[in-house]
């Protein structure tokens, strides 16, 4: 089986809503000796999309989004093993990582913490539905490098530049990096509430925070 045929294979086992197969797909691409990050990418993540795009054309109903992201869910957890949690003595920085107050998903924002820390970062992933004050206090307390806000609905994106105004307020801005993501963020909108730094991806979040950071 080409790689192709095997990512189209992760992707349809997601978009089966079967967590059976999608362990079982997860397992056989991990045998054949593809990277993690490519299996969650290219398979697991390009069918969590293509579930979106049929609940947006209302083809698809939440139960079954519920289902897609559980089984997805399940697949990330068995290739979290394979990556090494603790690759550097030296961590590469601090990240705090969480998906904003009143926002629910963390698919994503789950994906981004793991590949982080498994390319070297300290990530404290502080969970979903975060009220913006707890991300500061988090900041405070790990004395972290960097933040990351994730934001899946144009209602909870504001969130991010609300927490950015709020580091302005508490004098932390100038010494912490800030790193937004999520469906609706764009390069343009980190632009405009004064974020360092947007990523489209996980690839490209570790990108941009080495970049950064190291
Ligand atoms: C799965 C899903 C759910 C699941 C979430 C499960 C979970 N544990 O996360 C469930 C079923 C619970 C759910 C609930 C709801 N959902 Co929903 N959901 C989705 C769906 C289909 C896919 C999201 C997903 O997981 N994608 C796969 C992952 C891998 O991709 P990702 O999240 O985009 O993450 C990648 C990048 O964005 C980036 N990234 C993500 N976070 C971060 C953070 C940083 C720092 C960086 C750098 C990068 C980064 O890297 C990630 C990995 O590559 C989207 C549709 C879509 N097109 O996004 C709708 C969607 C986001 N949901 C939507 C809505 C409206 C809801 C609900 C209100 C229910 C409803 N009435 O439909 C509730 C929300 C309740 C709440 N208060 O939050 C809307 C939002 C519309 C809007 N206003 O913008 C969407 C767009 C669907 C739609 N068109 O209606 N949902």
């Amino acid at each position: 089986m080409s790689k192709e045929e095997m990512f189209k294979e992760l992707a349809d086992a997601v978009i089966s809503c079967k967590k059976d197969a999608v362990d079982a797909a997860v397992e056989k691409a991990r045998s054949e000796g593809i990277e993690p990050a490519e299996i969650i990418e290219k398979g697991l993540a390009a069918g969590m999309n293509e579930v979106g795009i049929m609940f947006e054309r209302g083809k698809l109903f939440l139960p079954h989004v519920m289902l897609a992201a559980g089984a997805m869910e399940s697949g990330v957890t068995i290739l979290e093993a394979d990556m090494p949690k603790d690759t550097a003595s030296k961590k590469l920085g601090v990240i705090v990582n969480g998906t904003v107050e009143g926002d629910v998903h963390d698919i994503g924002k789950s994906i981004v913490s793991t590949m982080l820390q498994s390319a070297g970062f300290e990530v404290h992933d502080i969970g979903r539905d975060v009220p913006l004050q707890d991300f500061i206090d988090k900041i405070k307390e790990t004395n972290a490098d960097m933040v990351g806000l994730s934001a899946l609905m144009t209602t909870t994106l504001p969130g991010q530049k609300a927490v950015i105004e709020m580091l302005k307020e508490q004098g932390l801005r100038d010494n912490i990096k800030v790193m937004v993501g999520g469906a609706p963020a764009t390069e343009n909108w980190a632009k405009k509430i004064g974020a360092d730094c947007y990523a489209e991806n996980a690839s490209e979040a570790v990108a941009k925070a080495k970049e950064l950071l190291v």
